[in-house]
């Protein structure tokens, strides 16, 4: 049956391909529509056991608003018209490891990717494509309907991510893992988790109980805390690894330990446990760097973290050490990232660490000095999480309830309008490792306060992660974030409607 072209709905599906956050590389629209009905199928390259997972995901991601029943079968023989294909025959390897071409005609939809990951955000794009009504639970009235286009996309950095404080206040498996799939609806790719600080120590350590068992039982205020246990640690992960994130534990050293100290009395200098915090103050605790038991504690939890985390990249925190002294400081830190380095770890730090020296193995974490020059110039790679620009707990504006001020206002268009290659002066460029947003939670207690905090604000760092800078702009963003309004809203996220954003109904 031939179908009839409506130019409203040639129209329709343009303004969707207009609205793609982030934005991609490389788009060309040929103004037809592909049209998709019950029973197109979902063909995946046969024996990819990736390639059926991803085809699934897409299915099951289009079947509540659709209805429809869009089979996943493993292309065979001559395919018919009026499919979908996800595929890595014949993909352009210099896609890169993220990257993905979508040609979209009037009988077939290809999404051909070098790589697993590849095909996941080039379904992302896939999912923005279609009205926002896609992401409804309910089944709405169609008809379901793509501009024909080709898209190459592929991202600038490597490292685009977002950084969760746990240890100030808690928050459970379900809640961290509607934010990994918000999270990978943007392309993101990594992690960060702040599981130990003075407030709170949230995993389970098997050769050391006490830490979550004491550590993890207050928070930020008084409340019970909370900690994962292994087996809740390794679910986050495996959940975050089927999004194609990669999460990187912090378990913060030297300083930021007074959930430690509470726990263990021999990892106190004077032998008697500290006091359980529940204040926002920092920089007033150390581990005791006389004690040879301090370095053991060291190796012993940074081996069981290691051992559950896939991903090579274990943070060791070592802001804001002002309780520790300058030499054992660097002492420590010159120890910690070797001994991770010998179970084929690669430490993360915060700027400070450039104070030591540094492997080139070892990467340093830019917020709030220019301690990430040092870095660079001892050869280590810099993620870039300016707070004044990056850092989500701070407030909107004056209005805004949650948060802090230390490092002034971010509203959408600060934390937007930024590069990270012209953020420090005199940075090399190709030292930059990528972007990181950080949701620190003194001030946050529920997941909703989570989502107000970080929606819209990391969608704007996820596009800073991705996209080329010659394709943002700060008016076309803008408009182009209204239109994630809705989308956002049918995915019960609790975003800030910023009176910057023209939100769309
Ligand atoms: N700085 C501290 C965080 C947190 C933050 C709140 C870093 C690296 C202030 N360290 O940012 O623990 O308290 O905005």
């Amino acid at each position: 049956m031939k179908t009839s072209f409506d130019p409203t709905q040639a129209a329709q599906a343009l303004s969707n391909l207009q609205n793609i956050i982030p934005a991609p590389a490389e788009v060309h629209s040929s103004g037809g529509i592909f049209k998709l009905a019950d029973h197109t199928p979902i063909y995946v390259d046969p024996g990819s056991a990736e390639g059926k997972i991803i085809g699934m995901y897409l299915a099951d991601h289009l079947k509540p608003a659709t209805g429809y029943a869009l089979p996943v079968l493993p292309a065979a023989g001559t395919l018919p018209p009026g499919r979908i294909t996800l595929t890595a025959a014949g993909a352009d390897l210099g896609l890169g490891a993220e990257g993905y071409e979508l040609v979209i005609t009037t009988d077939s939809l290809t999404l051909r990717a070098p790589h697993a990951a590849g095909l996941f955000h080039g379904v992302q794009t896939i999912r923005q494509l279609f009205p926002a009504g896609i992401e409804s639970p309910a089944v709405q009235s169609g008809p379901w309907f793509l501009p024909t286009l080709t898209i190459r996309d592929y991202p600038r950095y490597e490292w685009r991510g977002m950084m969760l404080d746990v240890a100030r206040h808690f928050f459970a498996v379900a809640d961290v893992e509607k934010l990994i799939d918000l999270l990978a609806y943007y392309k993101m790719d990594r992690l960060h988790l702040h599981l130990t600080d003075d407030q709170g120590w949230r995993i389970e350590i098997k050769s050391w109980p006490d830490l979550a068992r004491i550590g993890g039982a207050t928070e930020v205020g008084g409340g019970p805390g909370g900690y994962y246990t292994q087996e809740d640690y390794k679910e986050i992960v495996a959940y975050a690894q089927s999004r194609y994130i990669m999460v990187v534990p912090e378990i913060d050293m030297p300083g930021h330990v007074n959930a430690a100290l509470a726990s263990y009395p021999e990892l106190n200098c004077s032998g008697v446990a500290a006091e359980p915090h529940t204040g926002i103050d920092v920089g007033f605790s150390s581990l005791c760097l006389d004690k040879e038991i301090t370095y053991q504690f060291a190796d012993d939890v940074l081996g069981e973290i290691s051992a559950l985390t896939p991903g090579p990249y274990i943070h060791i925190g070592g802001d804001e050490a002002a309780a520790s002294k300058p030499d054992q400081y660097i002492g420590f830190i010159q120890r910690v990232q070797a001994s991770l380095r010998s179970s084929g770890k690669q430490a993360v730090g915060w700027e400070e660490i450039a104070k030591a020296k540094l492997l080139t193995t070892t990467i340093a974490q830019h917020w709030n000095s220019d301690l990430a020059l040092q870095a660079a110039d001892q050869g280590a790679e810099v993620i870039f999480s300016p707070a004044d620009r990056a850092y989500m707990d701070m407030k909107y504006d004056e209005s805004t309830q949650l948060g802090l001020i230390w490092a002034g206002y971010i509203n959408v268009n600060r934390g937007y309008t930024w590069d990270p290659a012209t953020n420090l002066n005199g940075f090399p460029i190709n030292h930059i490792l990528g972007v990181e947003a950080p949701l620190w939670s003194e001030t946050l207690q529920t997941l909703q306060d989570v989502e107000y905090m970080a929606f819209p604000r990391l969608i704007g760092y996820a596009e800073i992660g991705w996209s080329q800078q010659t394709v943002r702009d700060w008016n076309g963003y803008r408009d182009r974030l209204a239109a994630h309004g809705p989308r956002l809203t049918l995915m019960n996220v609790n975003f800030f409607h910023s009176p910057e954003v023209p939100w769309k109904e």
